[in-house]
């Protein structure tokens, strides 16, 4: 997929919906008494990192799987699905500036698929776009140097006309590279703790709880709007963080103000 102006406005759309939906809890306790319950909601998942083999050559090699499942999203329903190495998304890549790097991706789909790394700078034969099938049982090895400054892309199918179903029902996941200046910035950096990884999906569930991806003229010319918003795949997420205050204050007074949508107080 390329990005344009309205894409990225719908993605910047997205976001500030996905903040109303995401639930985050902070467990405010005044002077270390310990007392929380597990909130409403589904804990955050994180995708895994995936390690390479590293290769004699200095290479590192990672392996995707792309295959069907099933899913709980809601209690009791499994959702056909698909997904990298797993029922749904996939890990998340991560890769540094300058090393040289092979994806080998299988498919294990009963229909061809391909992998495409959106945002990565690379030769057109390792872009994985709609001409580089990968047909049922077939595997398929994407070659590349990393070259381009720190940042964070994804990756999913790209194939002639199944694109976004495929993604819609779960091949997608993060890919993060790093380079020389990015570990100096001063910004959390512990993956899954303070660096957090958040894949925002807004999913039709039909009254079955299947996806049903089914695009008709209106979806086609507005967007195809769902009815849940998935966050790494889970509903209504929560992440714990814990907050200690303490207020020193001399003479302002000064009134806190929860967010009813981000921050809920026990
Ligand atoms: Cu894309």
């Amino acid at each position: 997929m390329t990005t344009n102006h309205s894409e990225t406005t719908g993605n910047a759309i997205l976001f500030v919906k996905v903040l109303l939906g995401l639930t985050l809890f902070a467990v405010l306790v005044p002077f270390g008494s310990i007392g929380a319950a597990e909130p409403a909601g589904n804990p955050l998942p994180i995708p895994p990192i995936l390690e390479p083999e590293i290769r004699s050559d200095g290479s590192h090699l990672f392996r995707l799987s792309a295959a069907a499942g099933t899913k709980e999203f809601h209690p009791g329903v499994q959702t056909p699905t698909l997904g990298y190495n797993g029922s749904y998304l996939g890990p998340t890549i991560r890769a540094s500036r300058g090393r040289k790097i092979t994806i080998r991706v299988e498919n294990r789909l009963s229909e061809s698929s391909t992998a495409h790394w959106h945002g990565a700078h690379l030769p057109a034969d390792a872009d994985g776009g709609p001409h580089q099938e990968i047909g049922a049982g077939k595997t398929w090895d994407a070659s590349f140097t990393v070259n381009q400054p720190a940042a964070t892309l994804w990756y999913h199918p790209h194939f002639m006309g199944s694109t976004a179903r495929q993604v819609y029902e779960g091949l997608a996941g993060m890919f993060i590279i790093d380079d020389e200046f990015s570990g100096n910035l001063g910004l959390p950096d512990d993956y899954g703790n303070d660096d957090i990884p958040l894949i925002l999906q807004e999913r039709r569930f039909d009254s079955s709880g299947r996806f049903g991806y089914n695009p008709r003229m209106p979806d086609l010319m507005h967007g195809y709007f769902g009815n849940t918003m998935l966050v790494n795949g889970a509903v209504e997420p929560y992440k714990n963080v814990r907050i200690r205050g303490c207020s020193s204050s001399i003479t302002q007074r000064k009134q806190l103000h929860d967010s009813p949508h981000l921050v809920r107080r026990r």
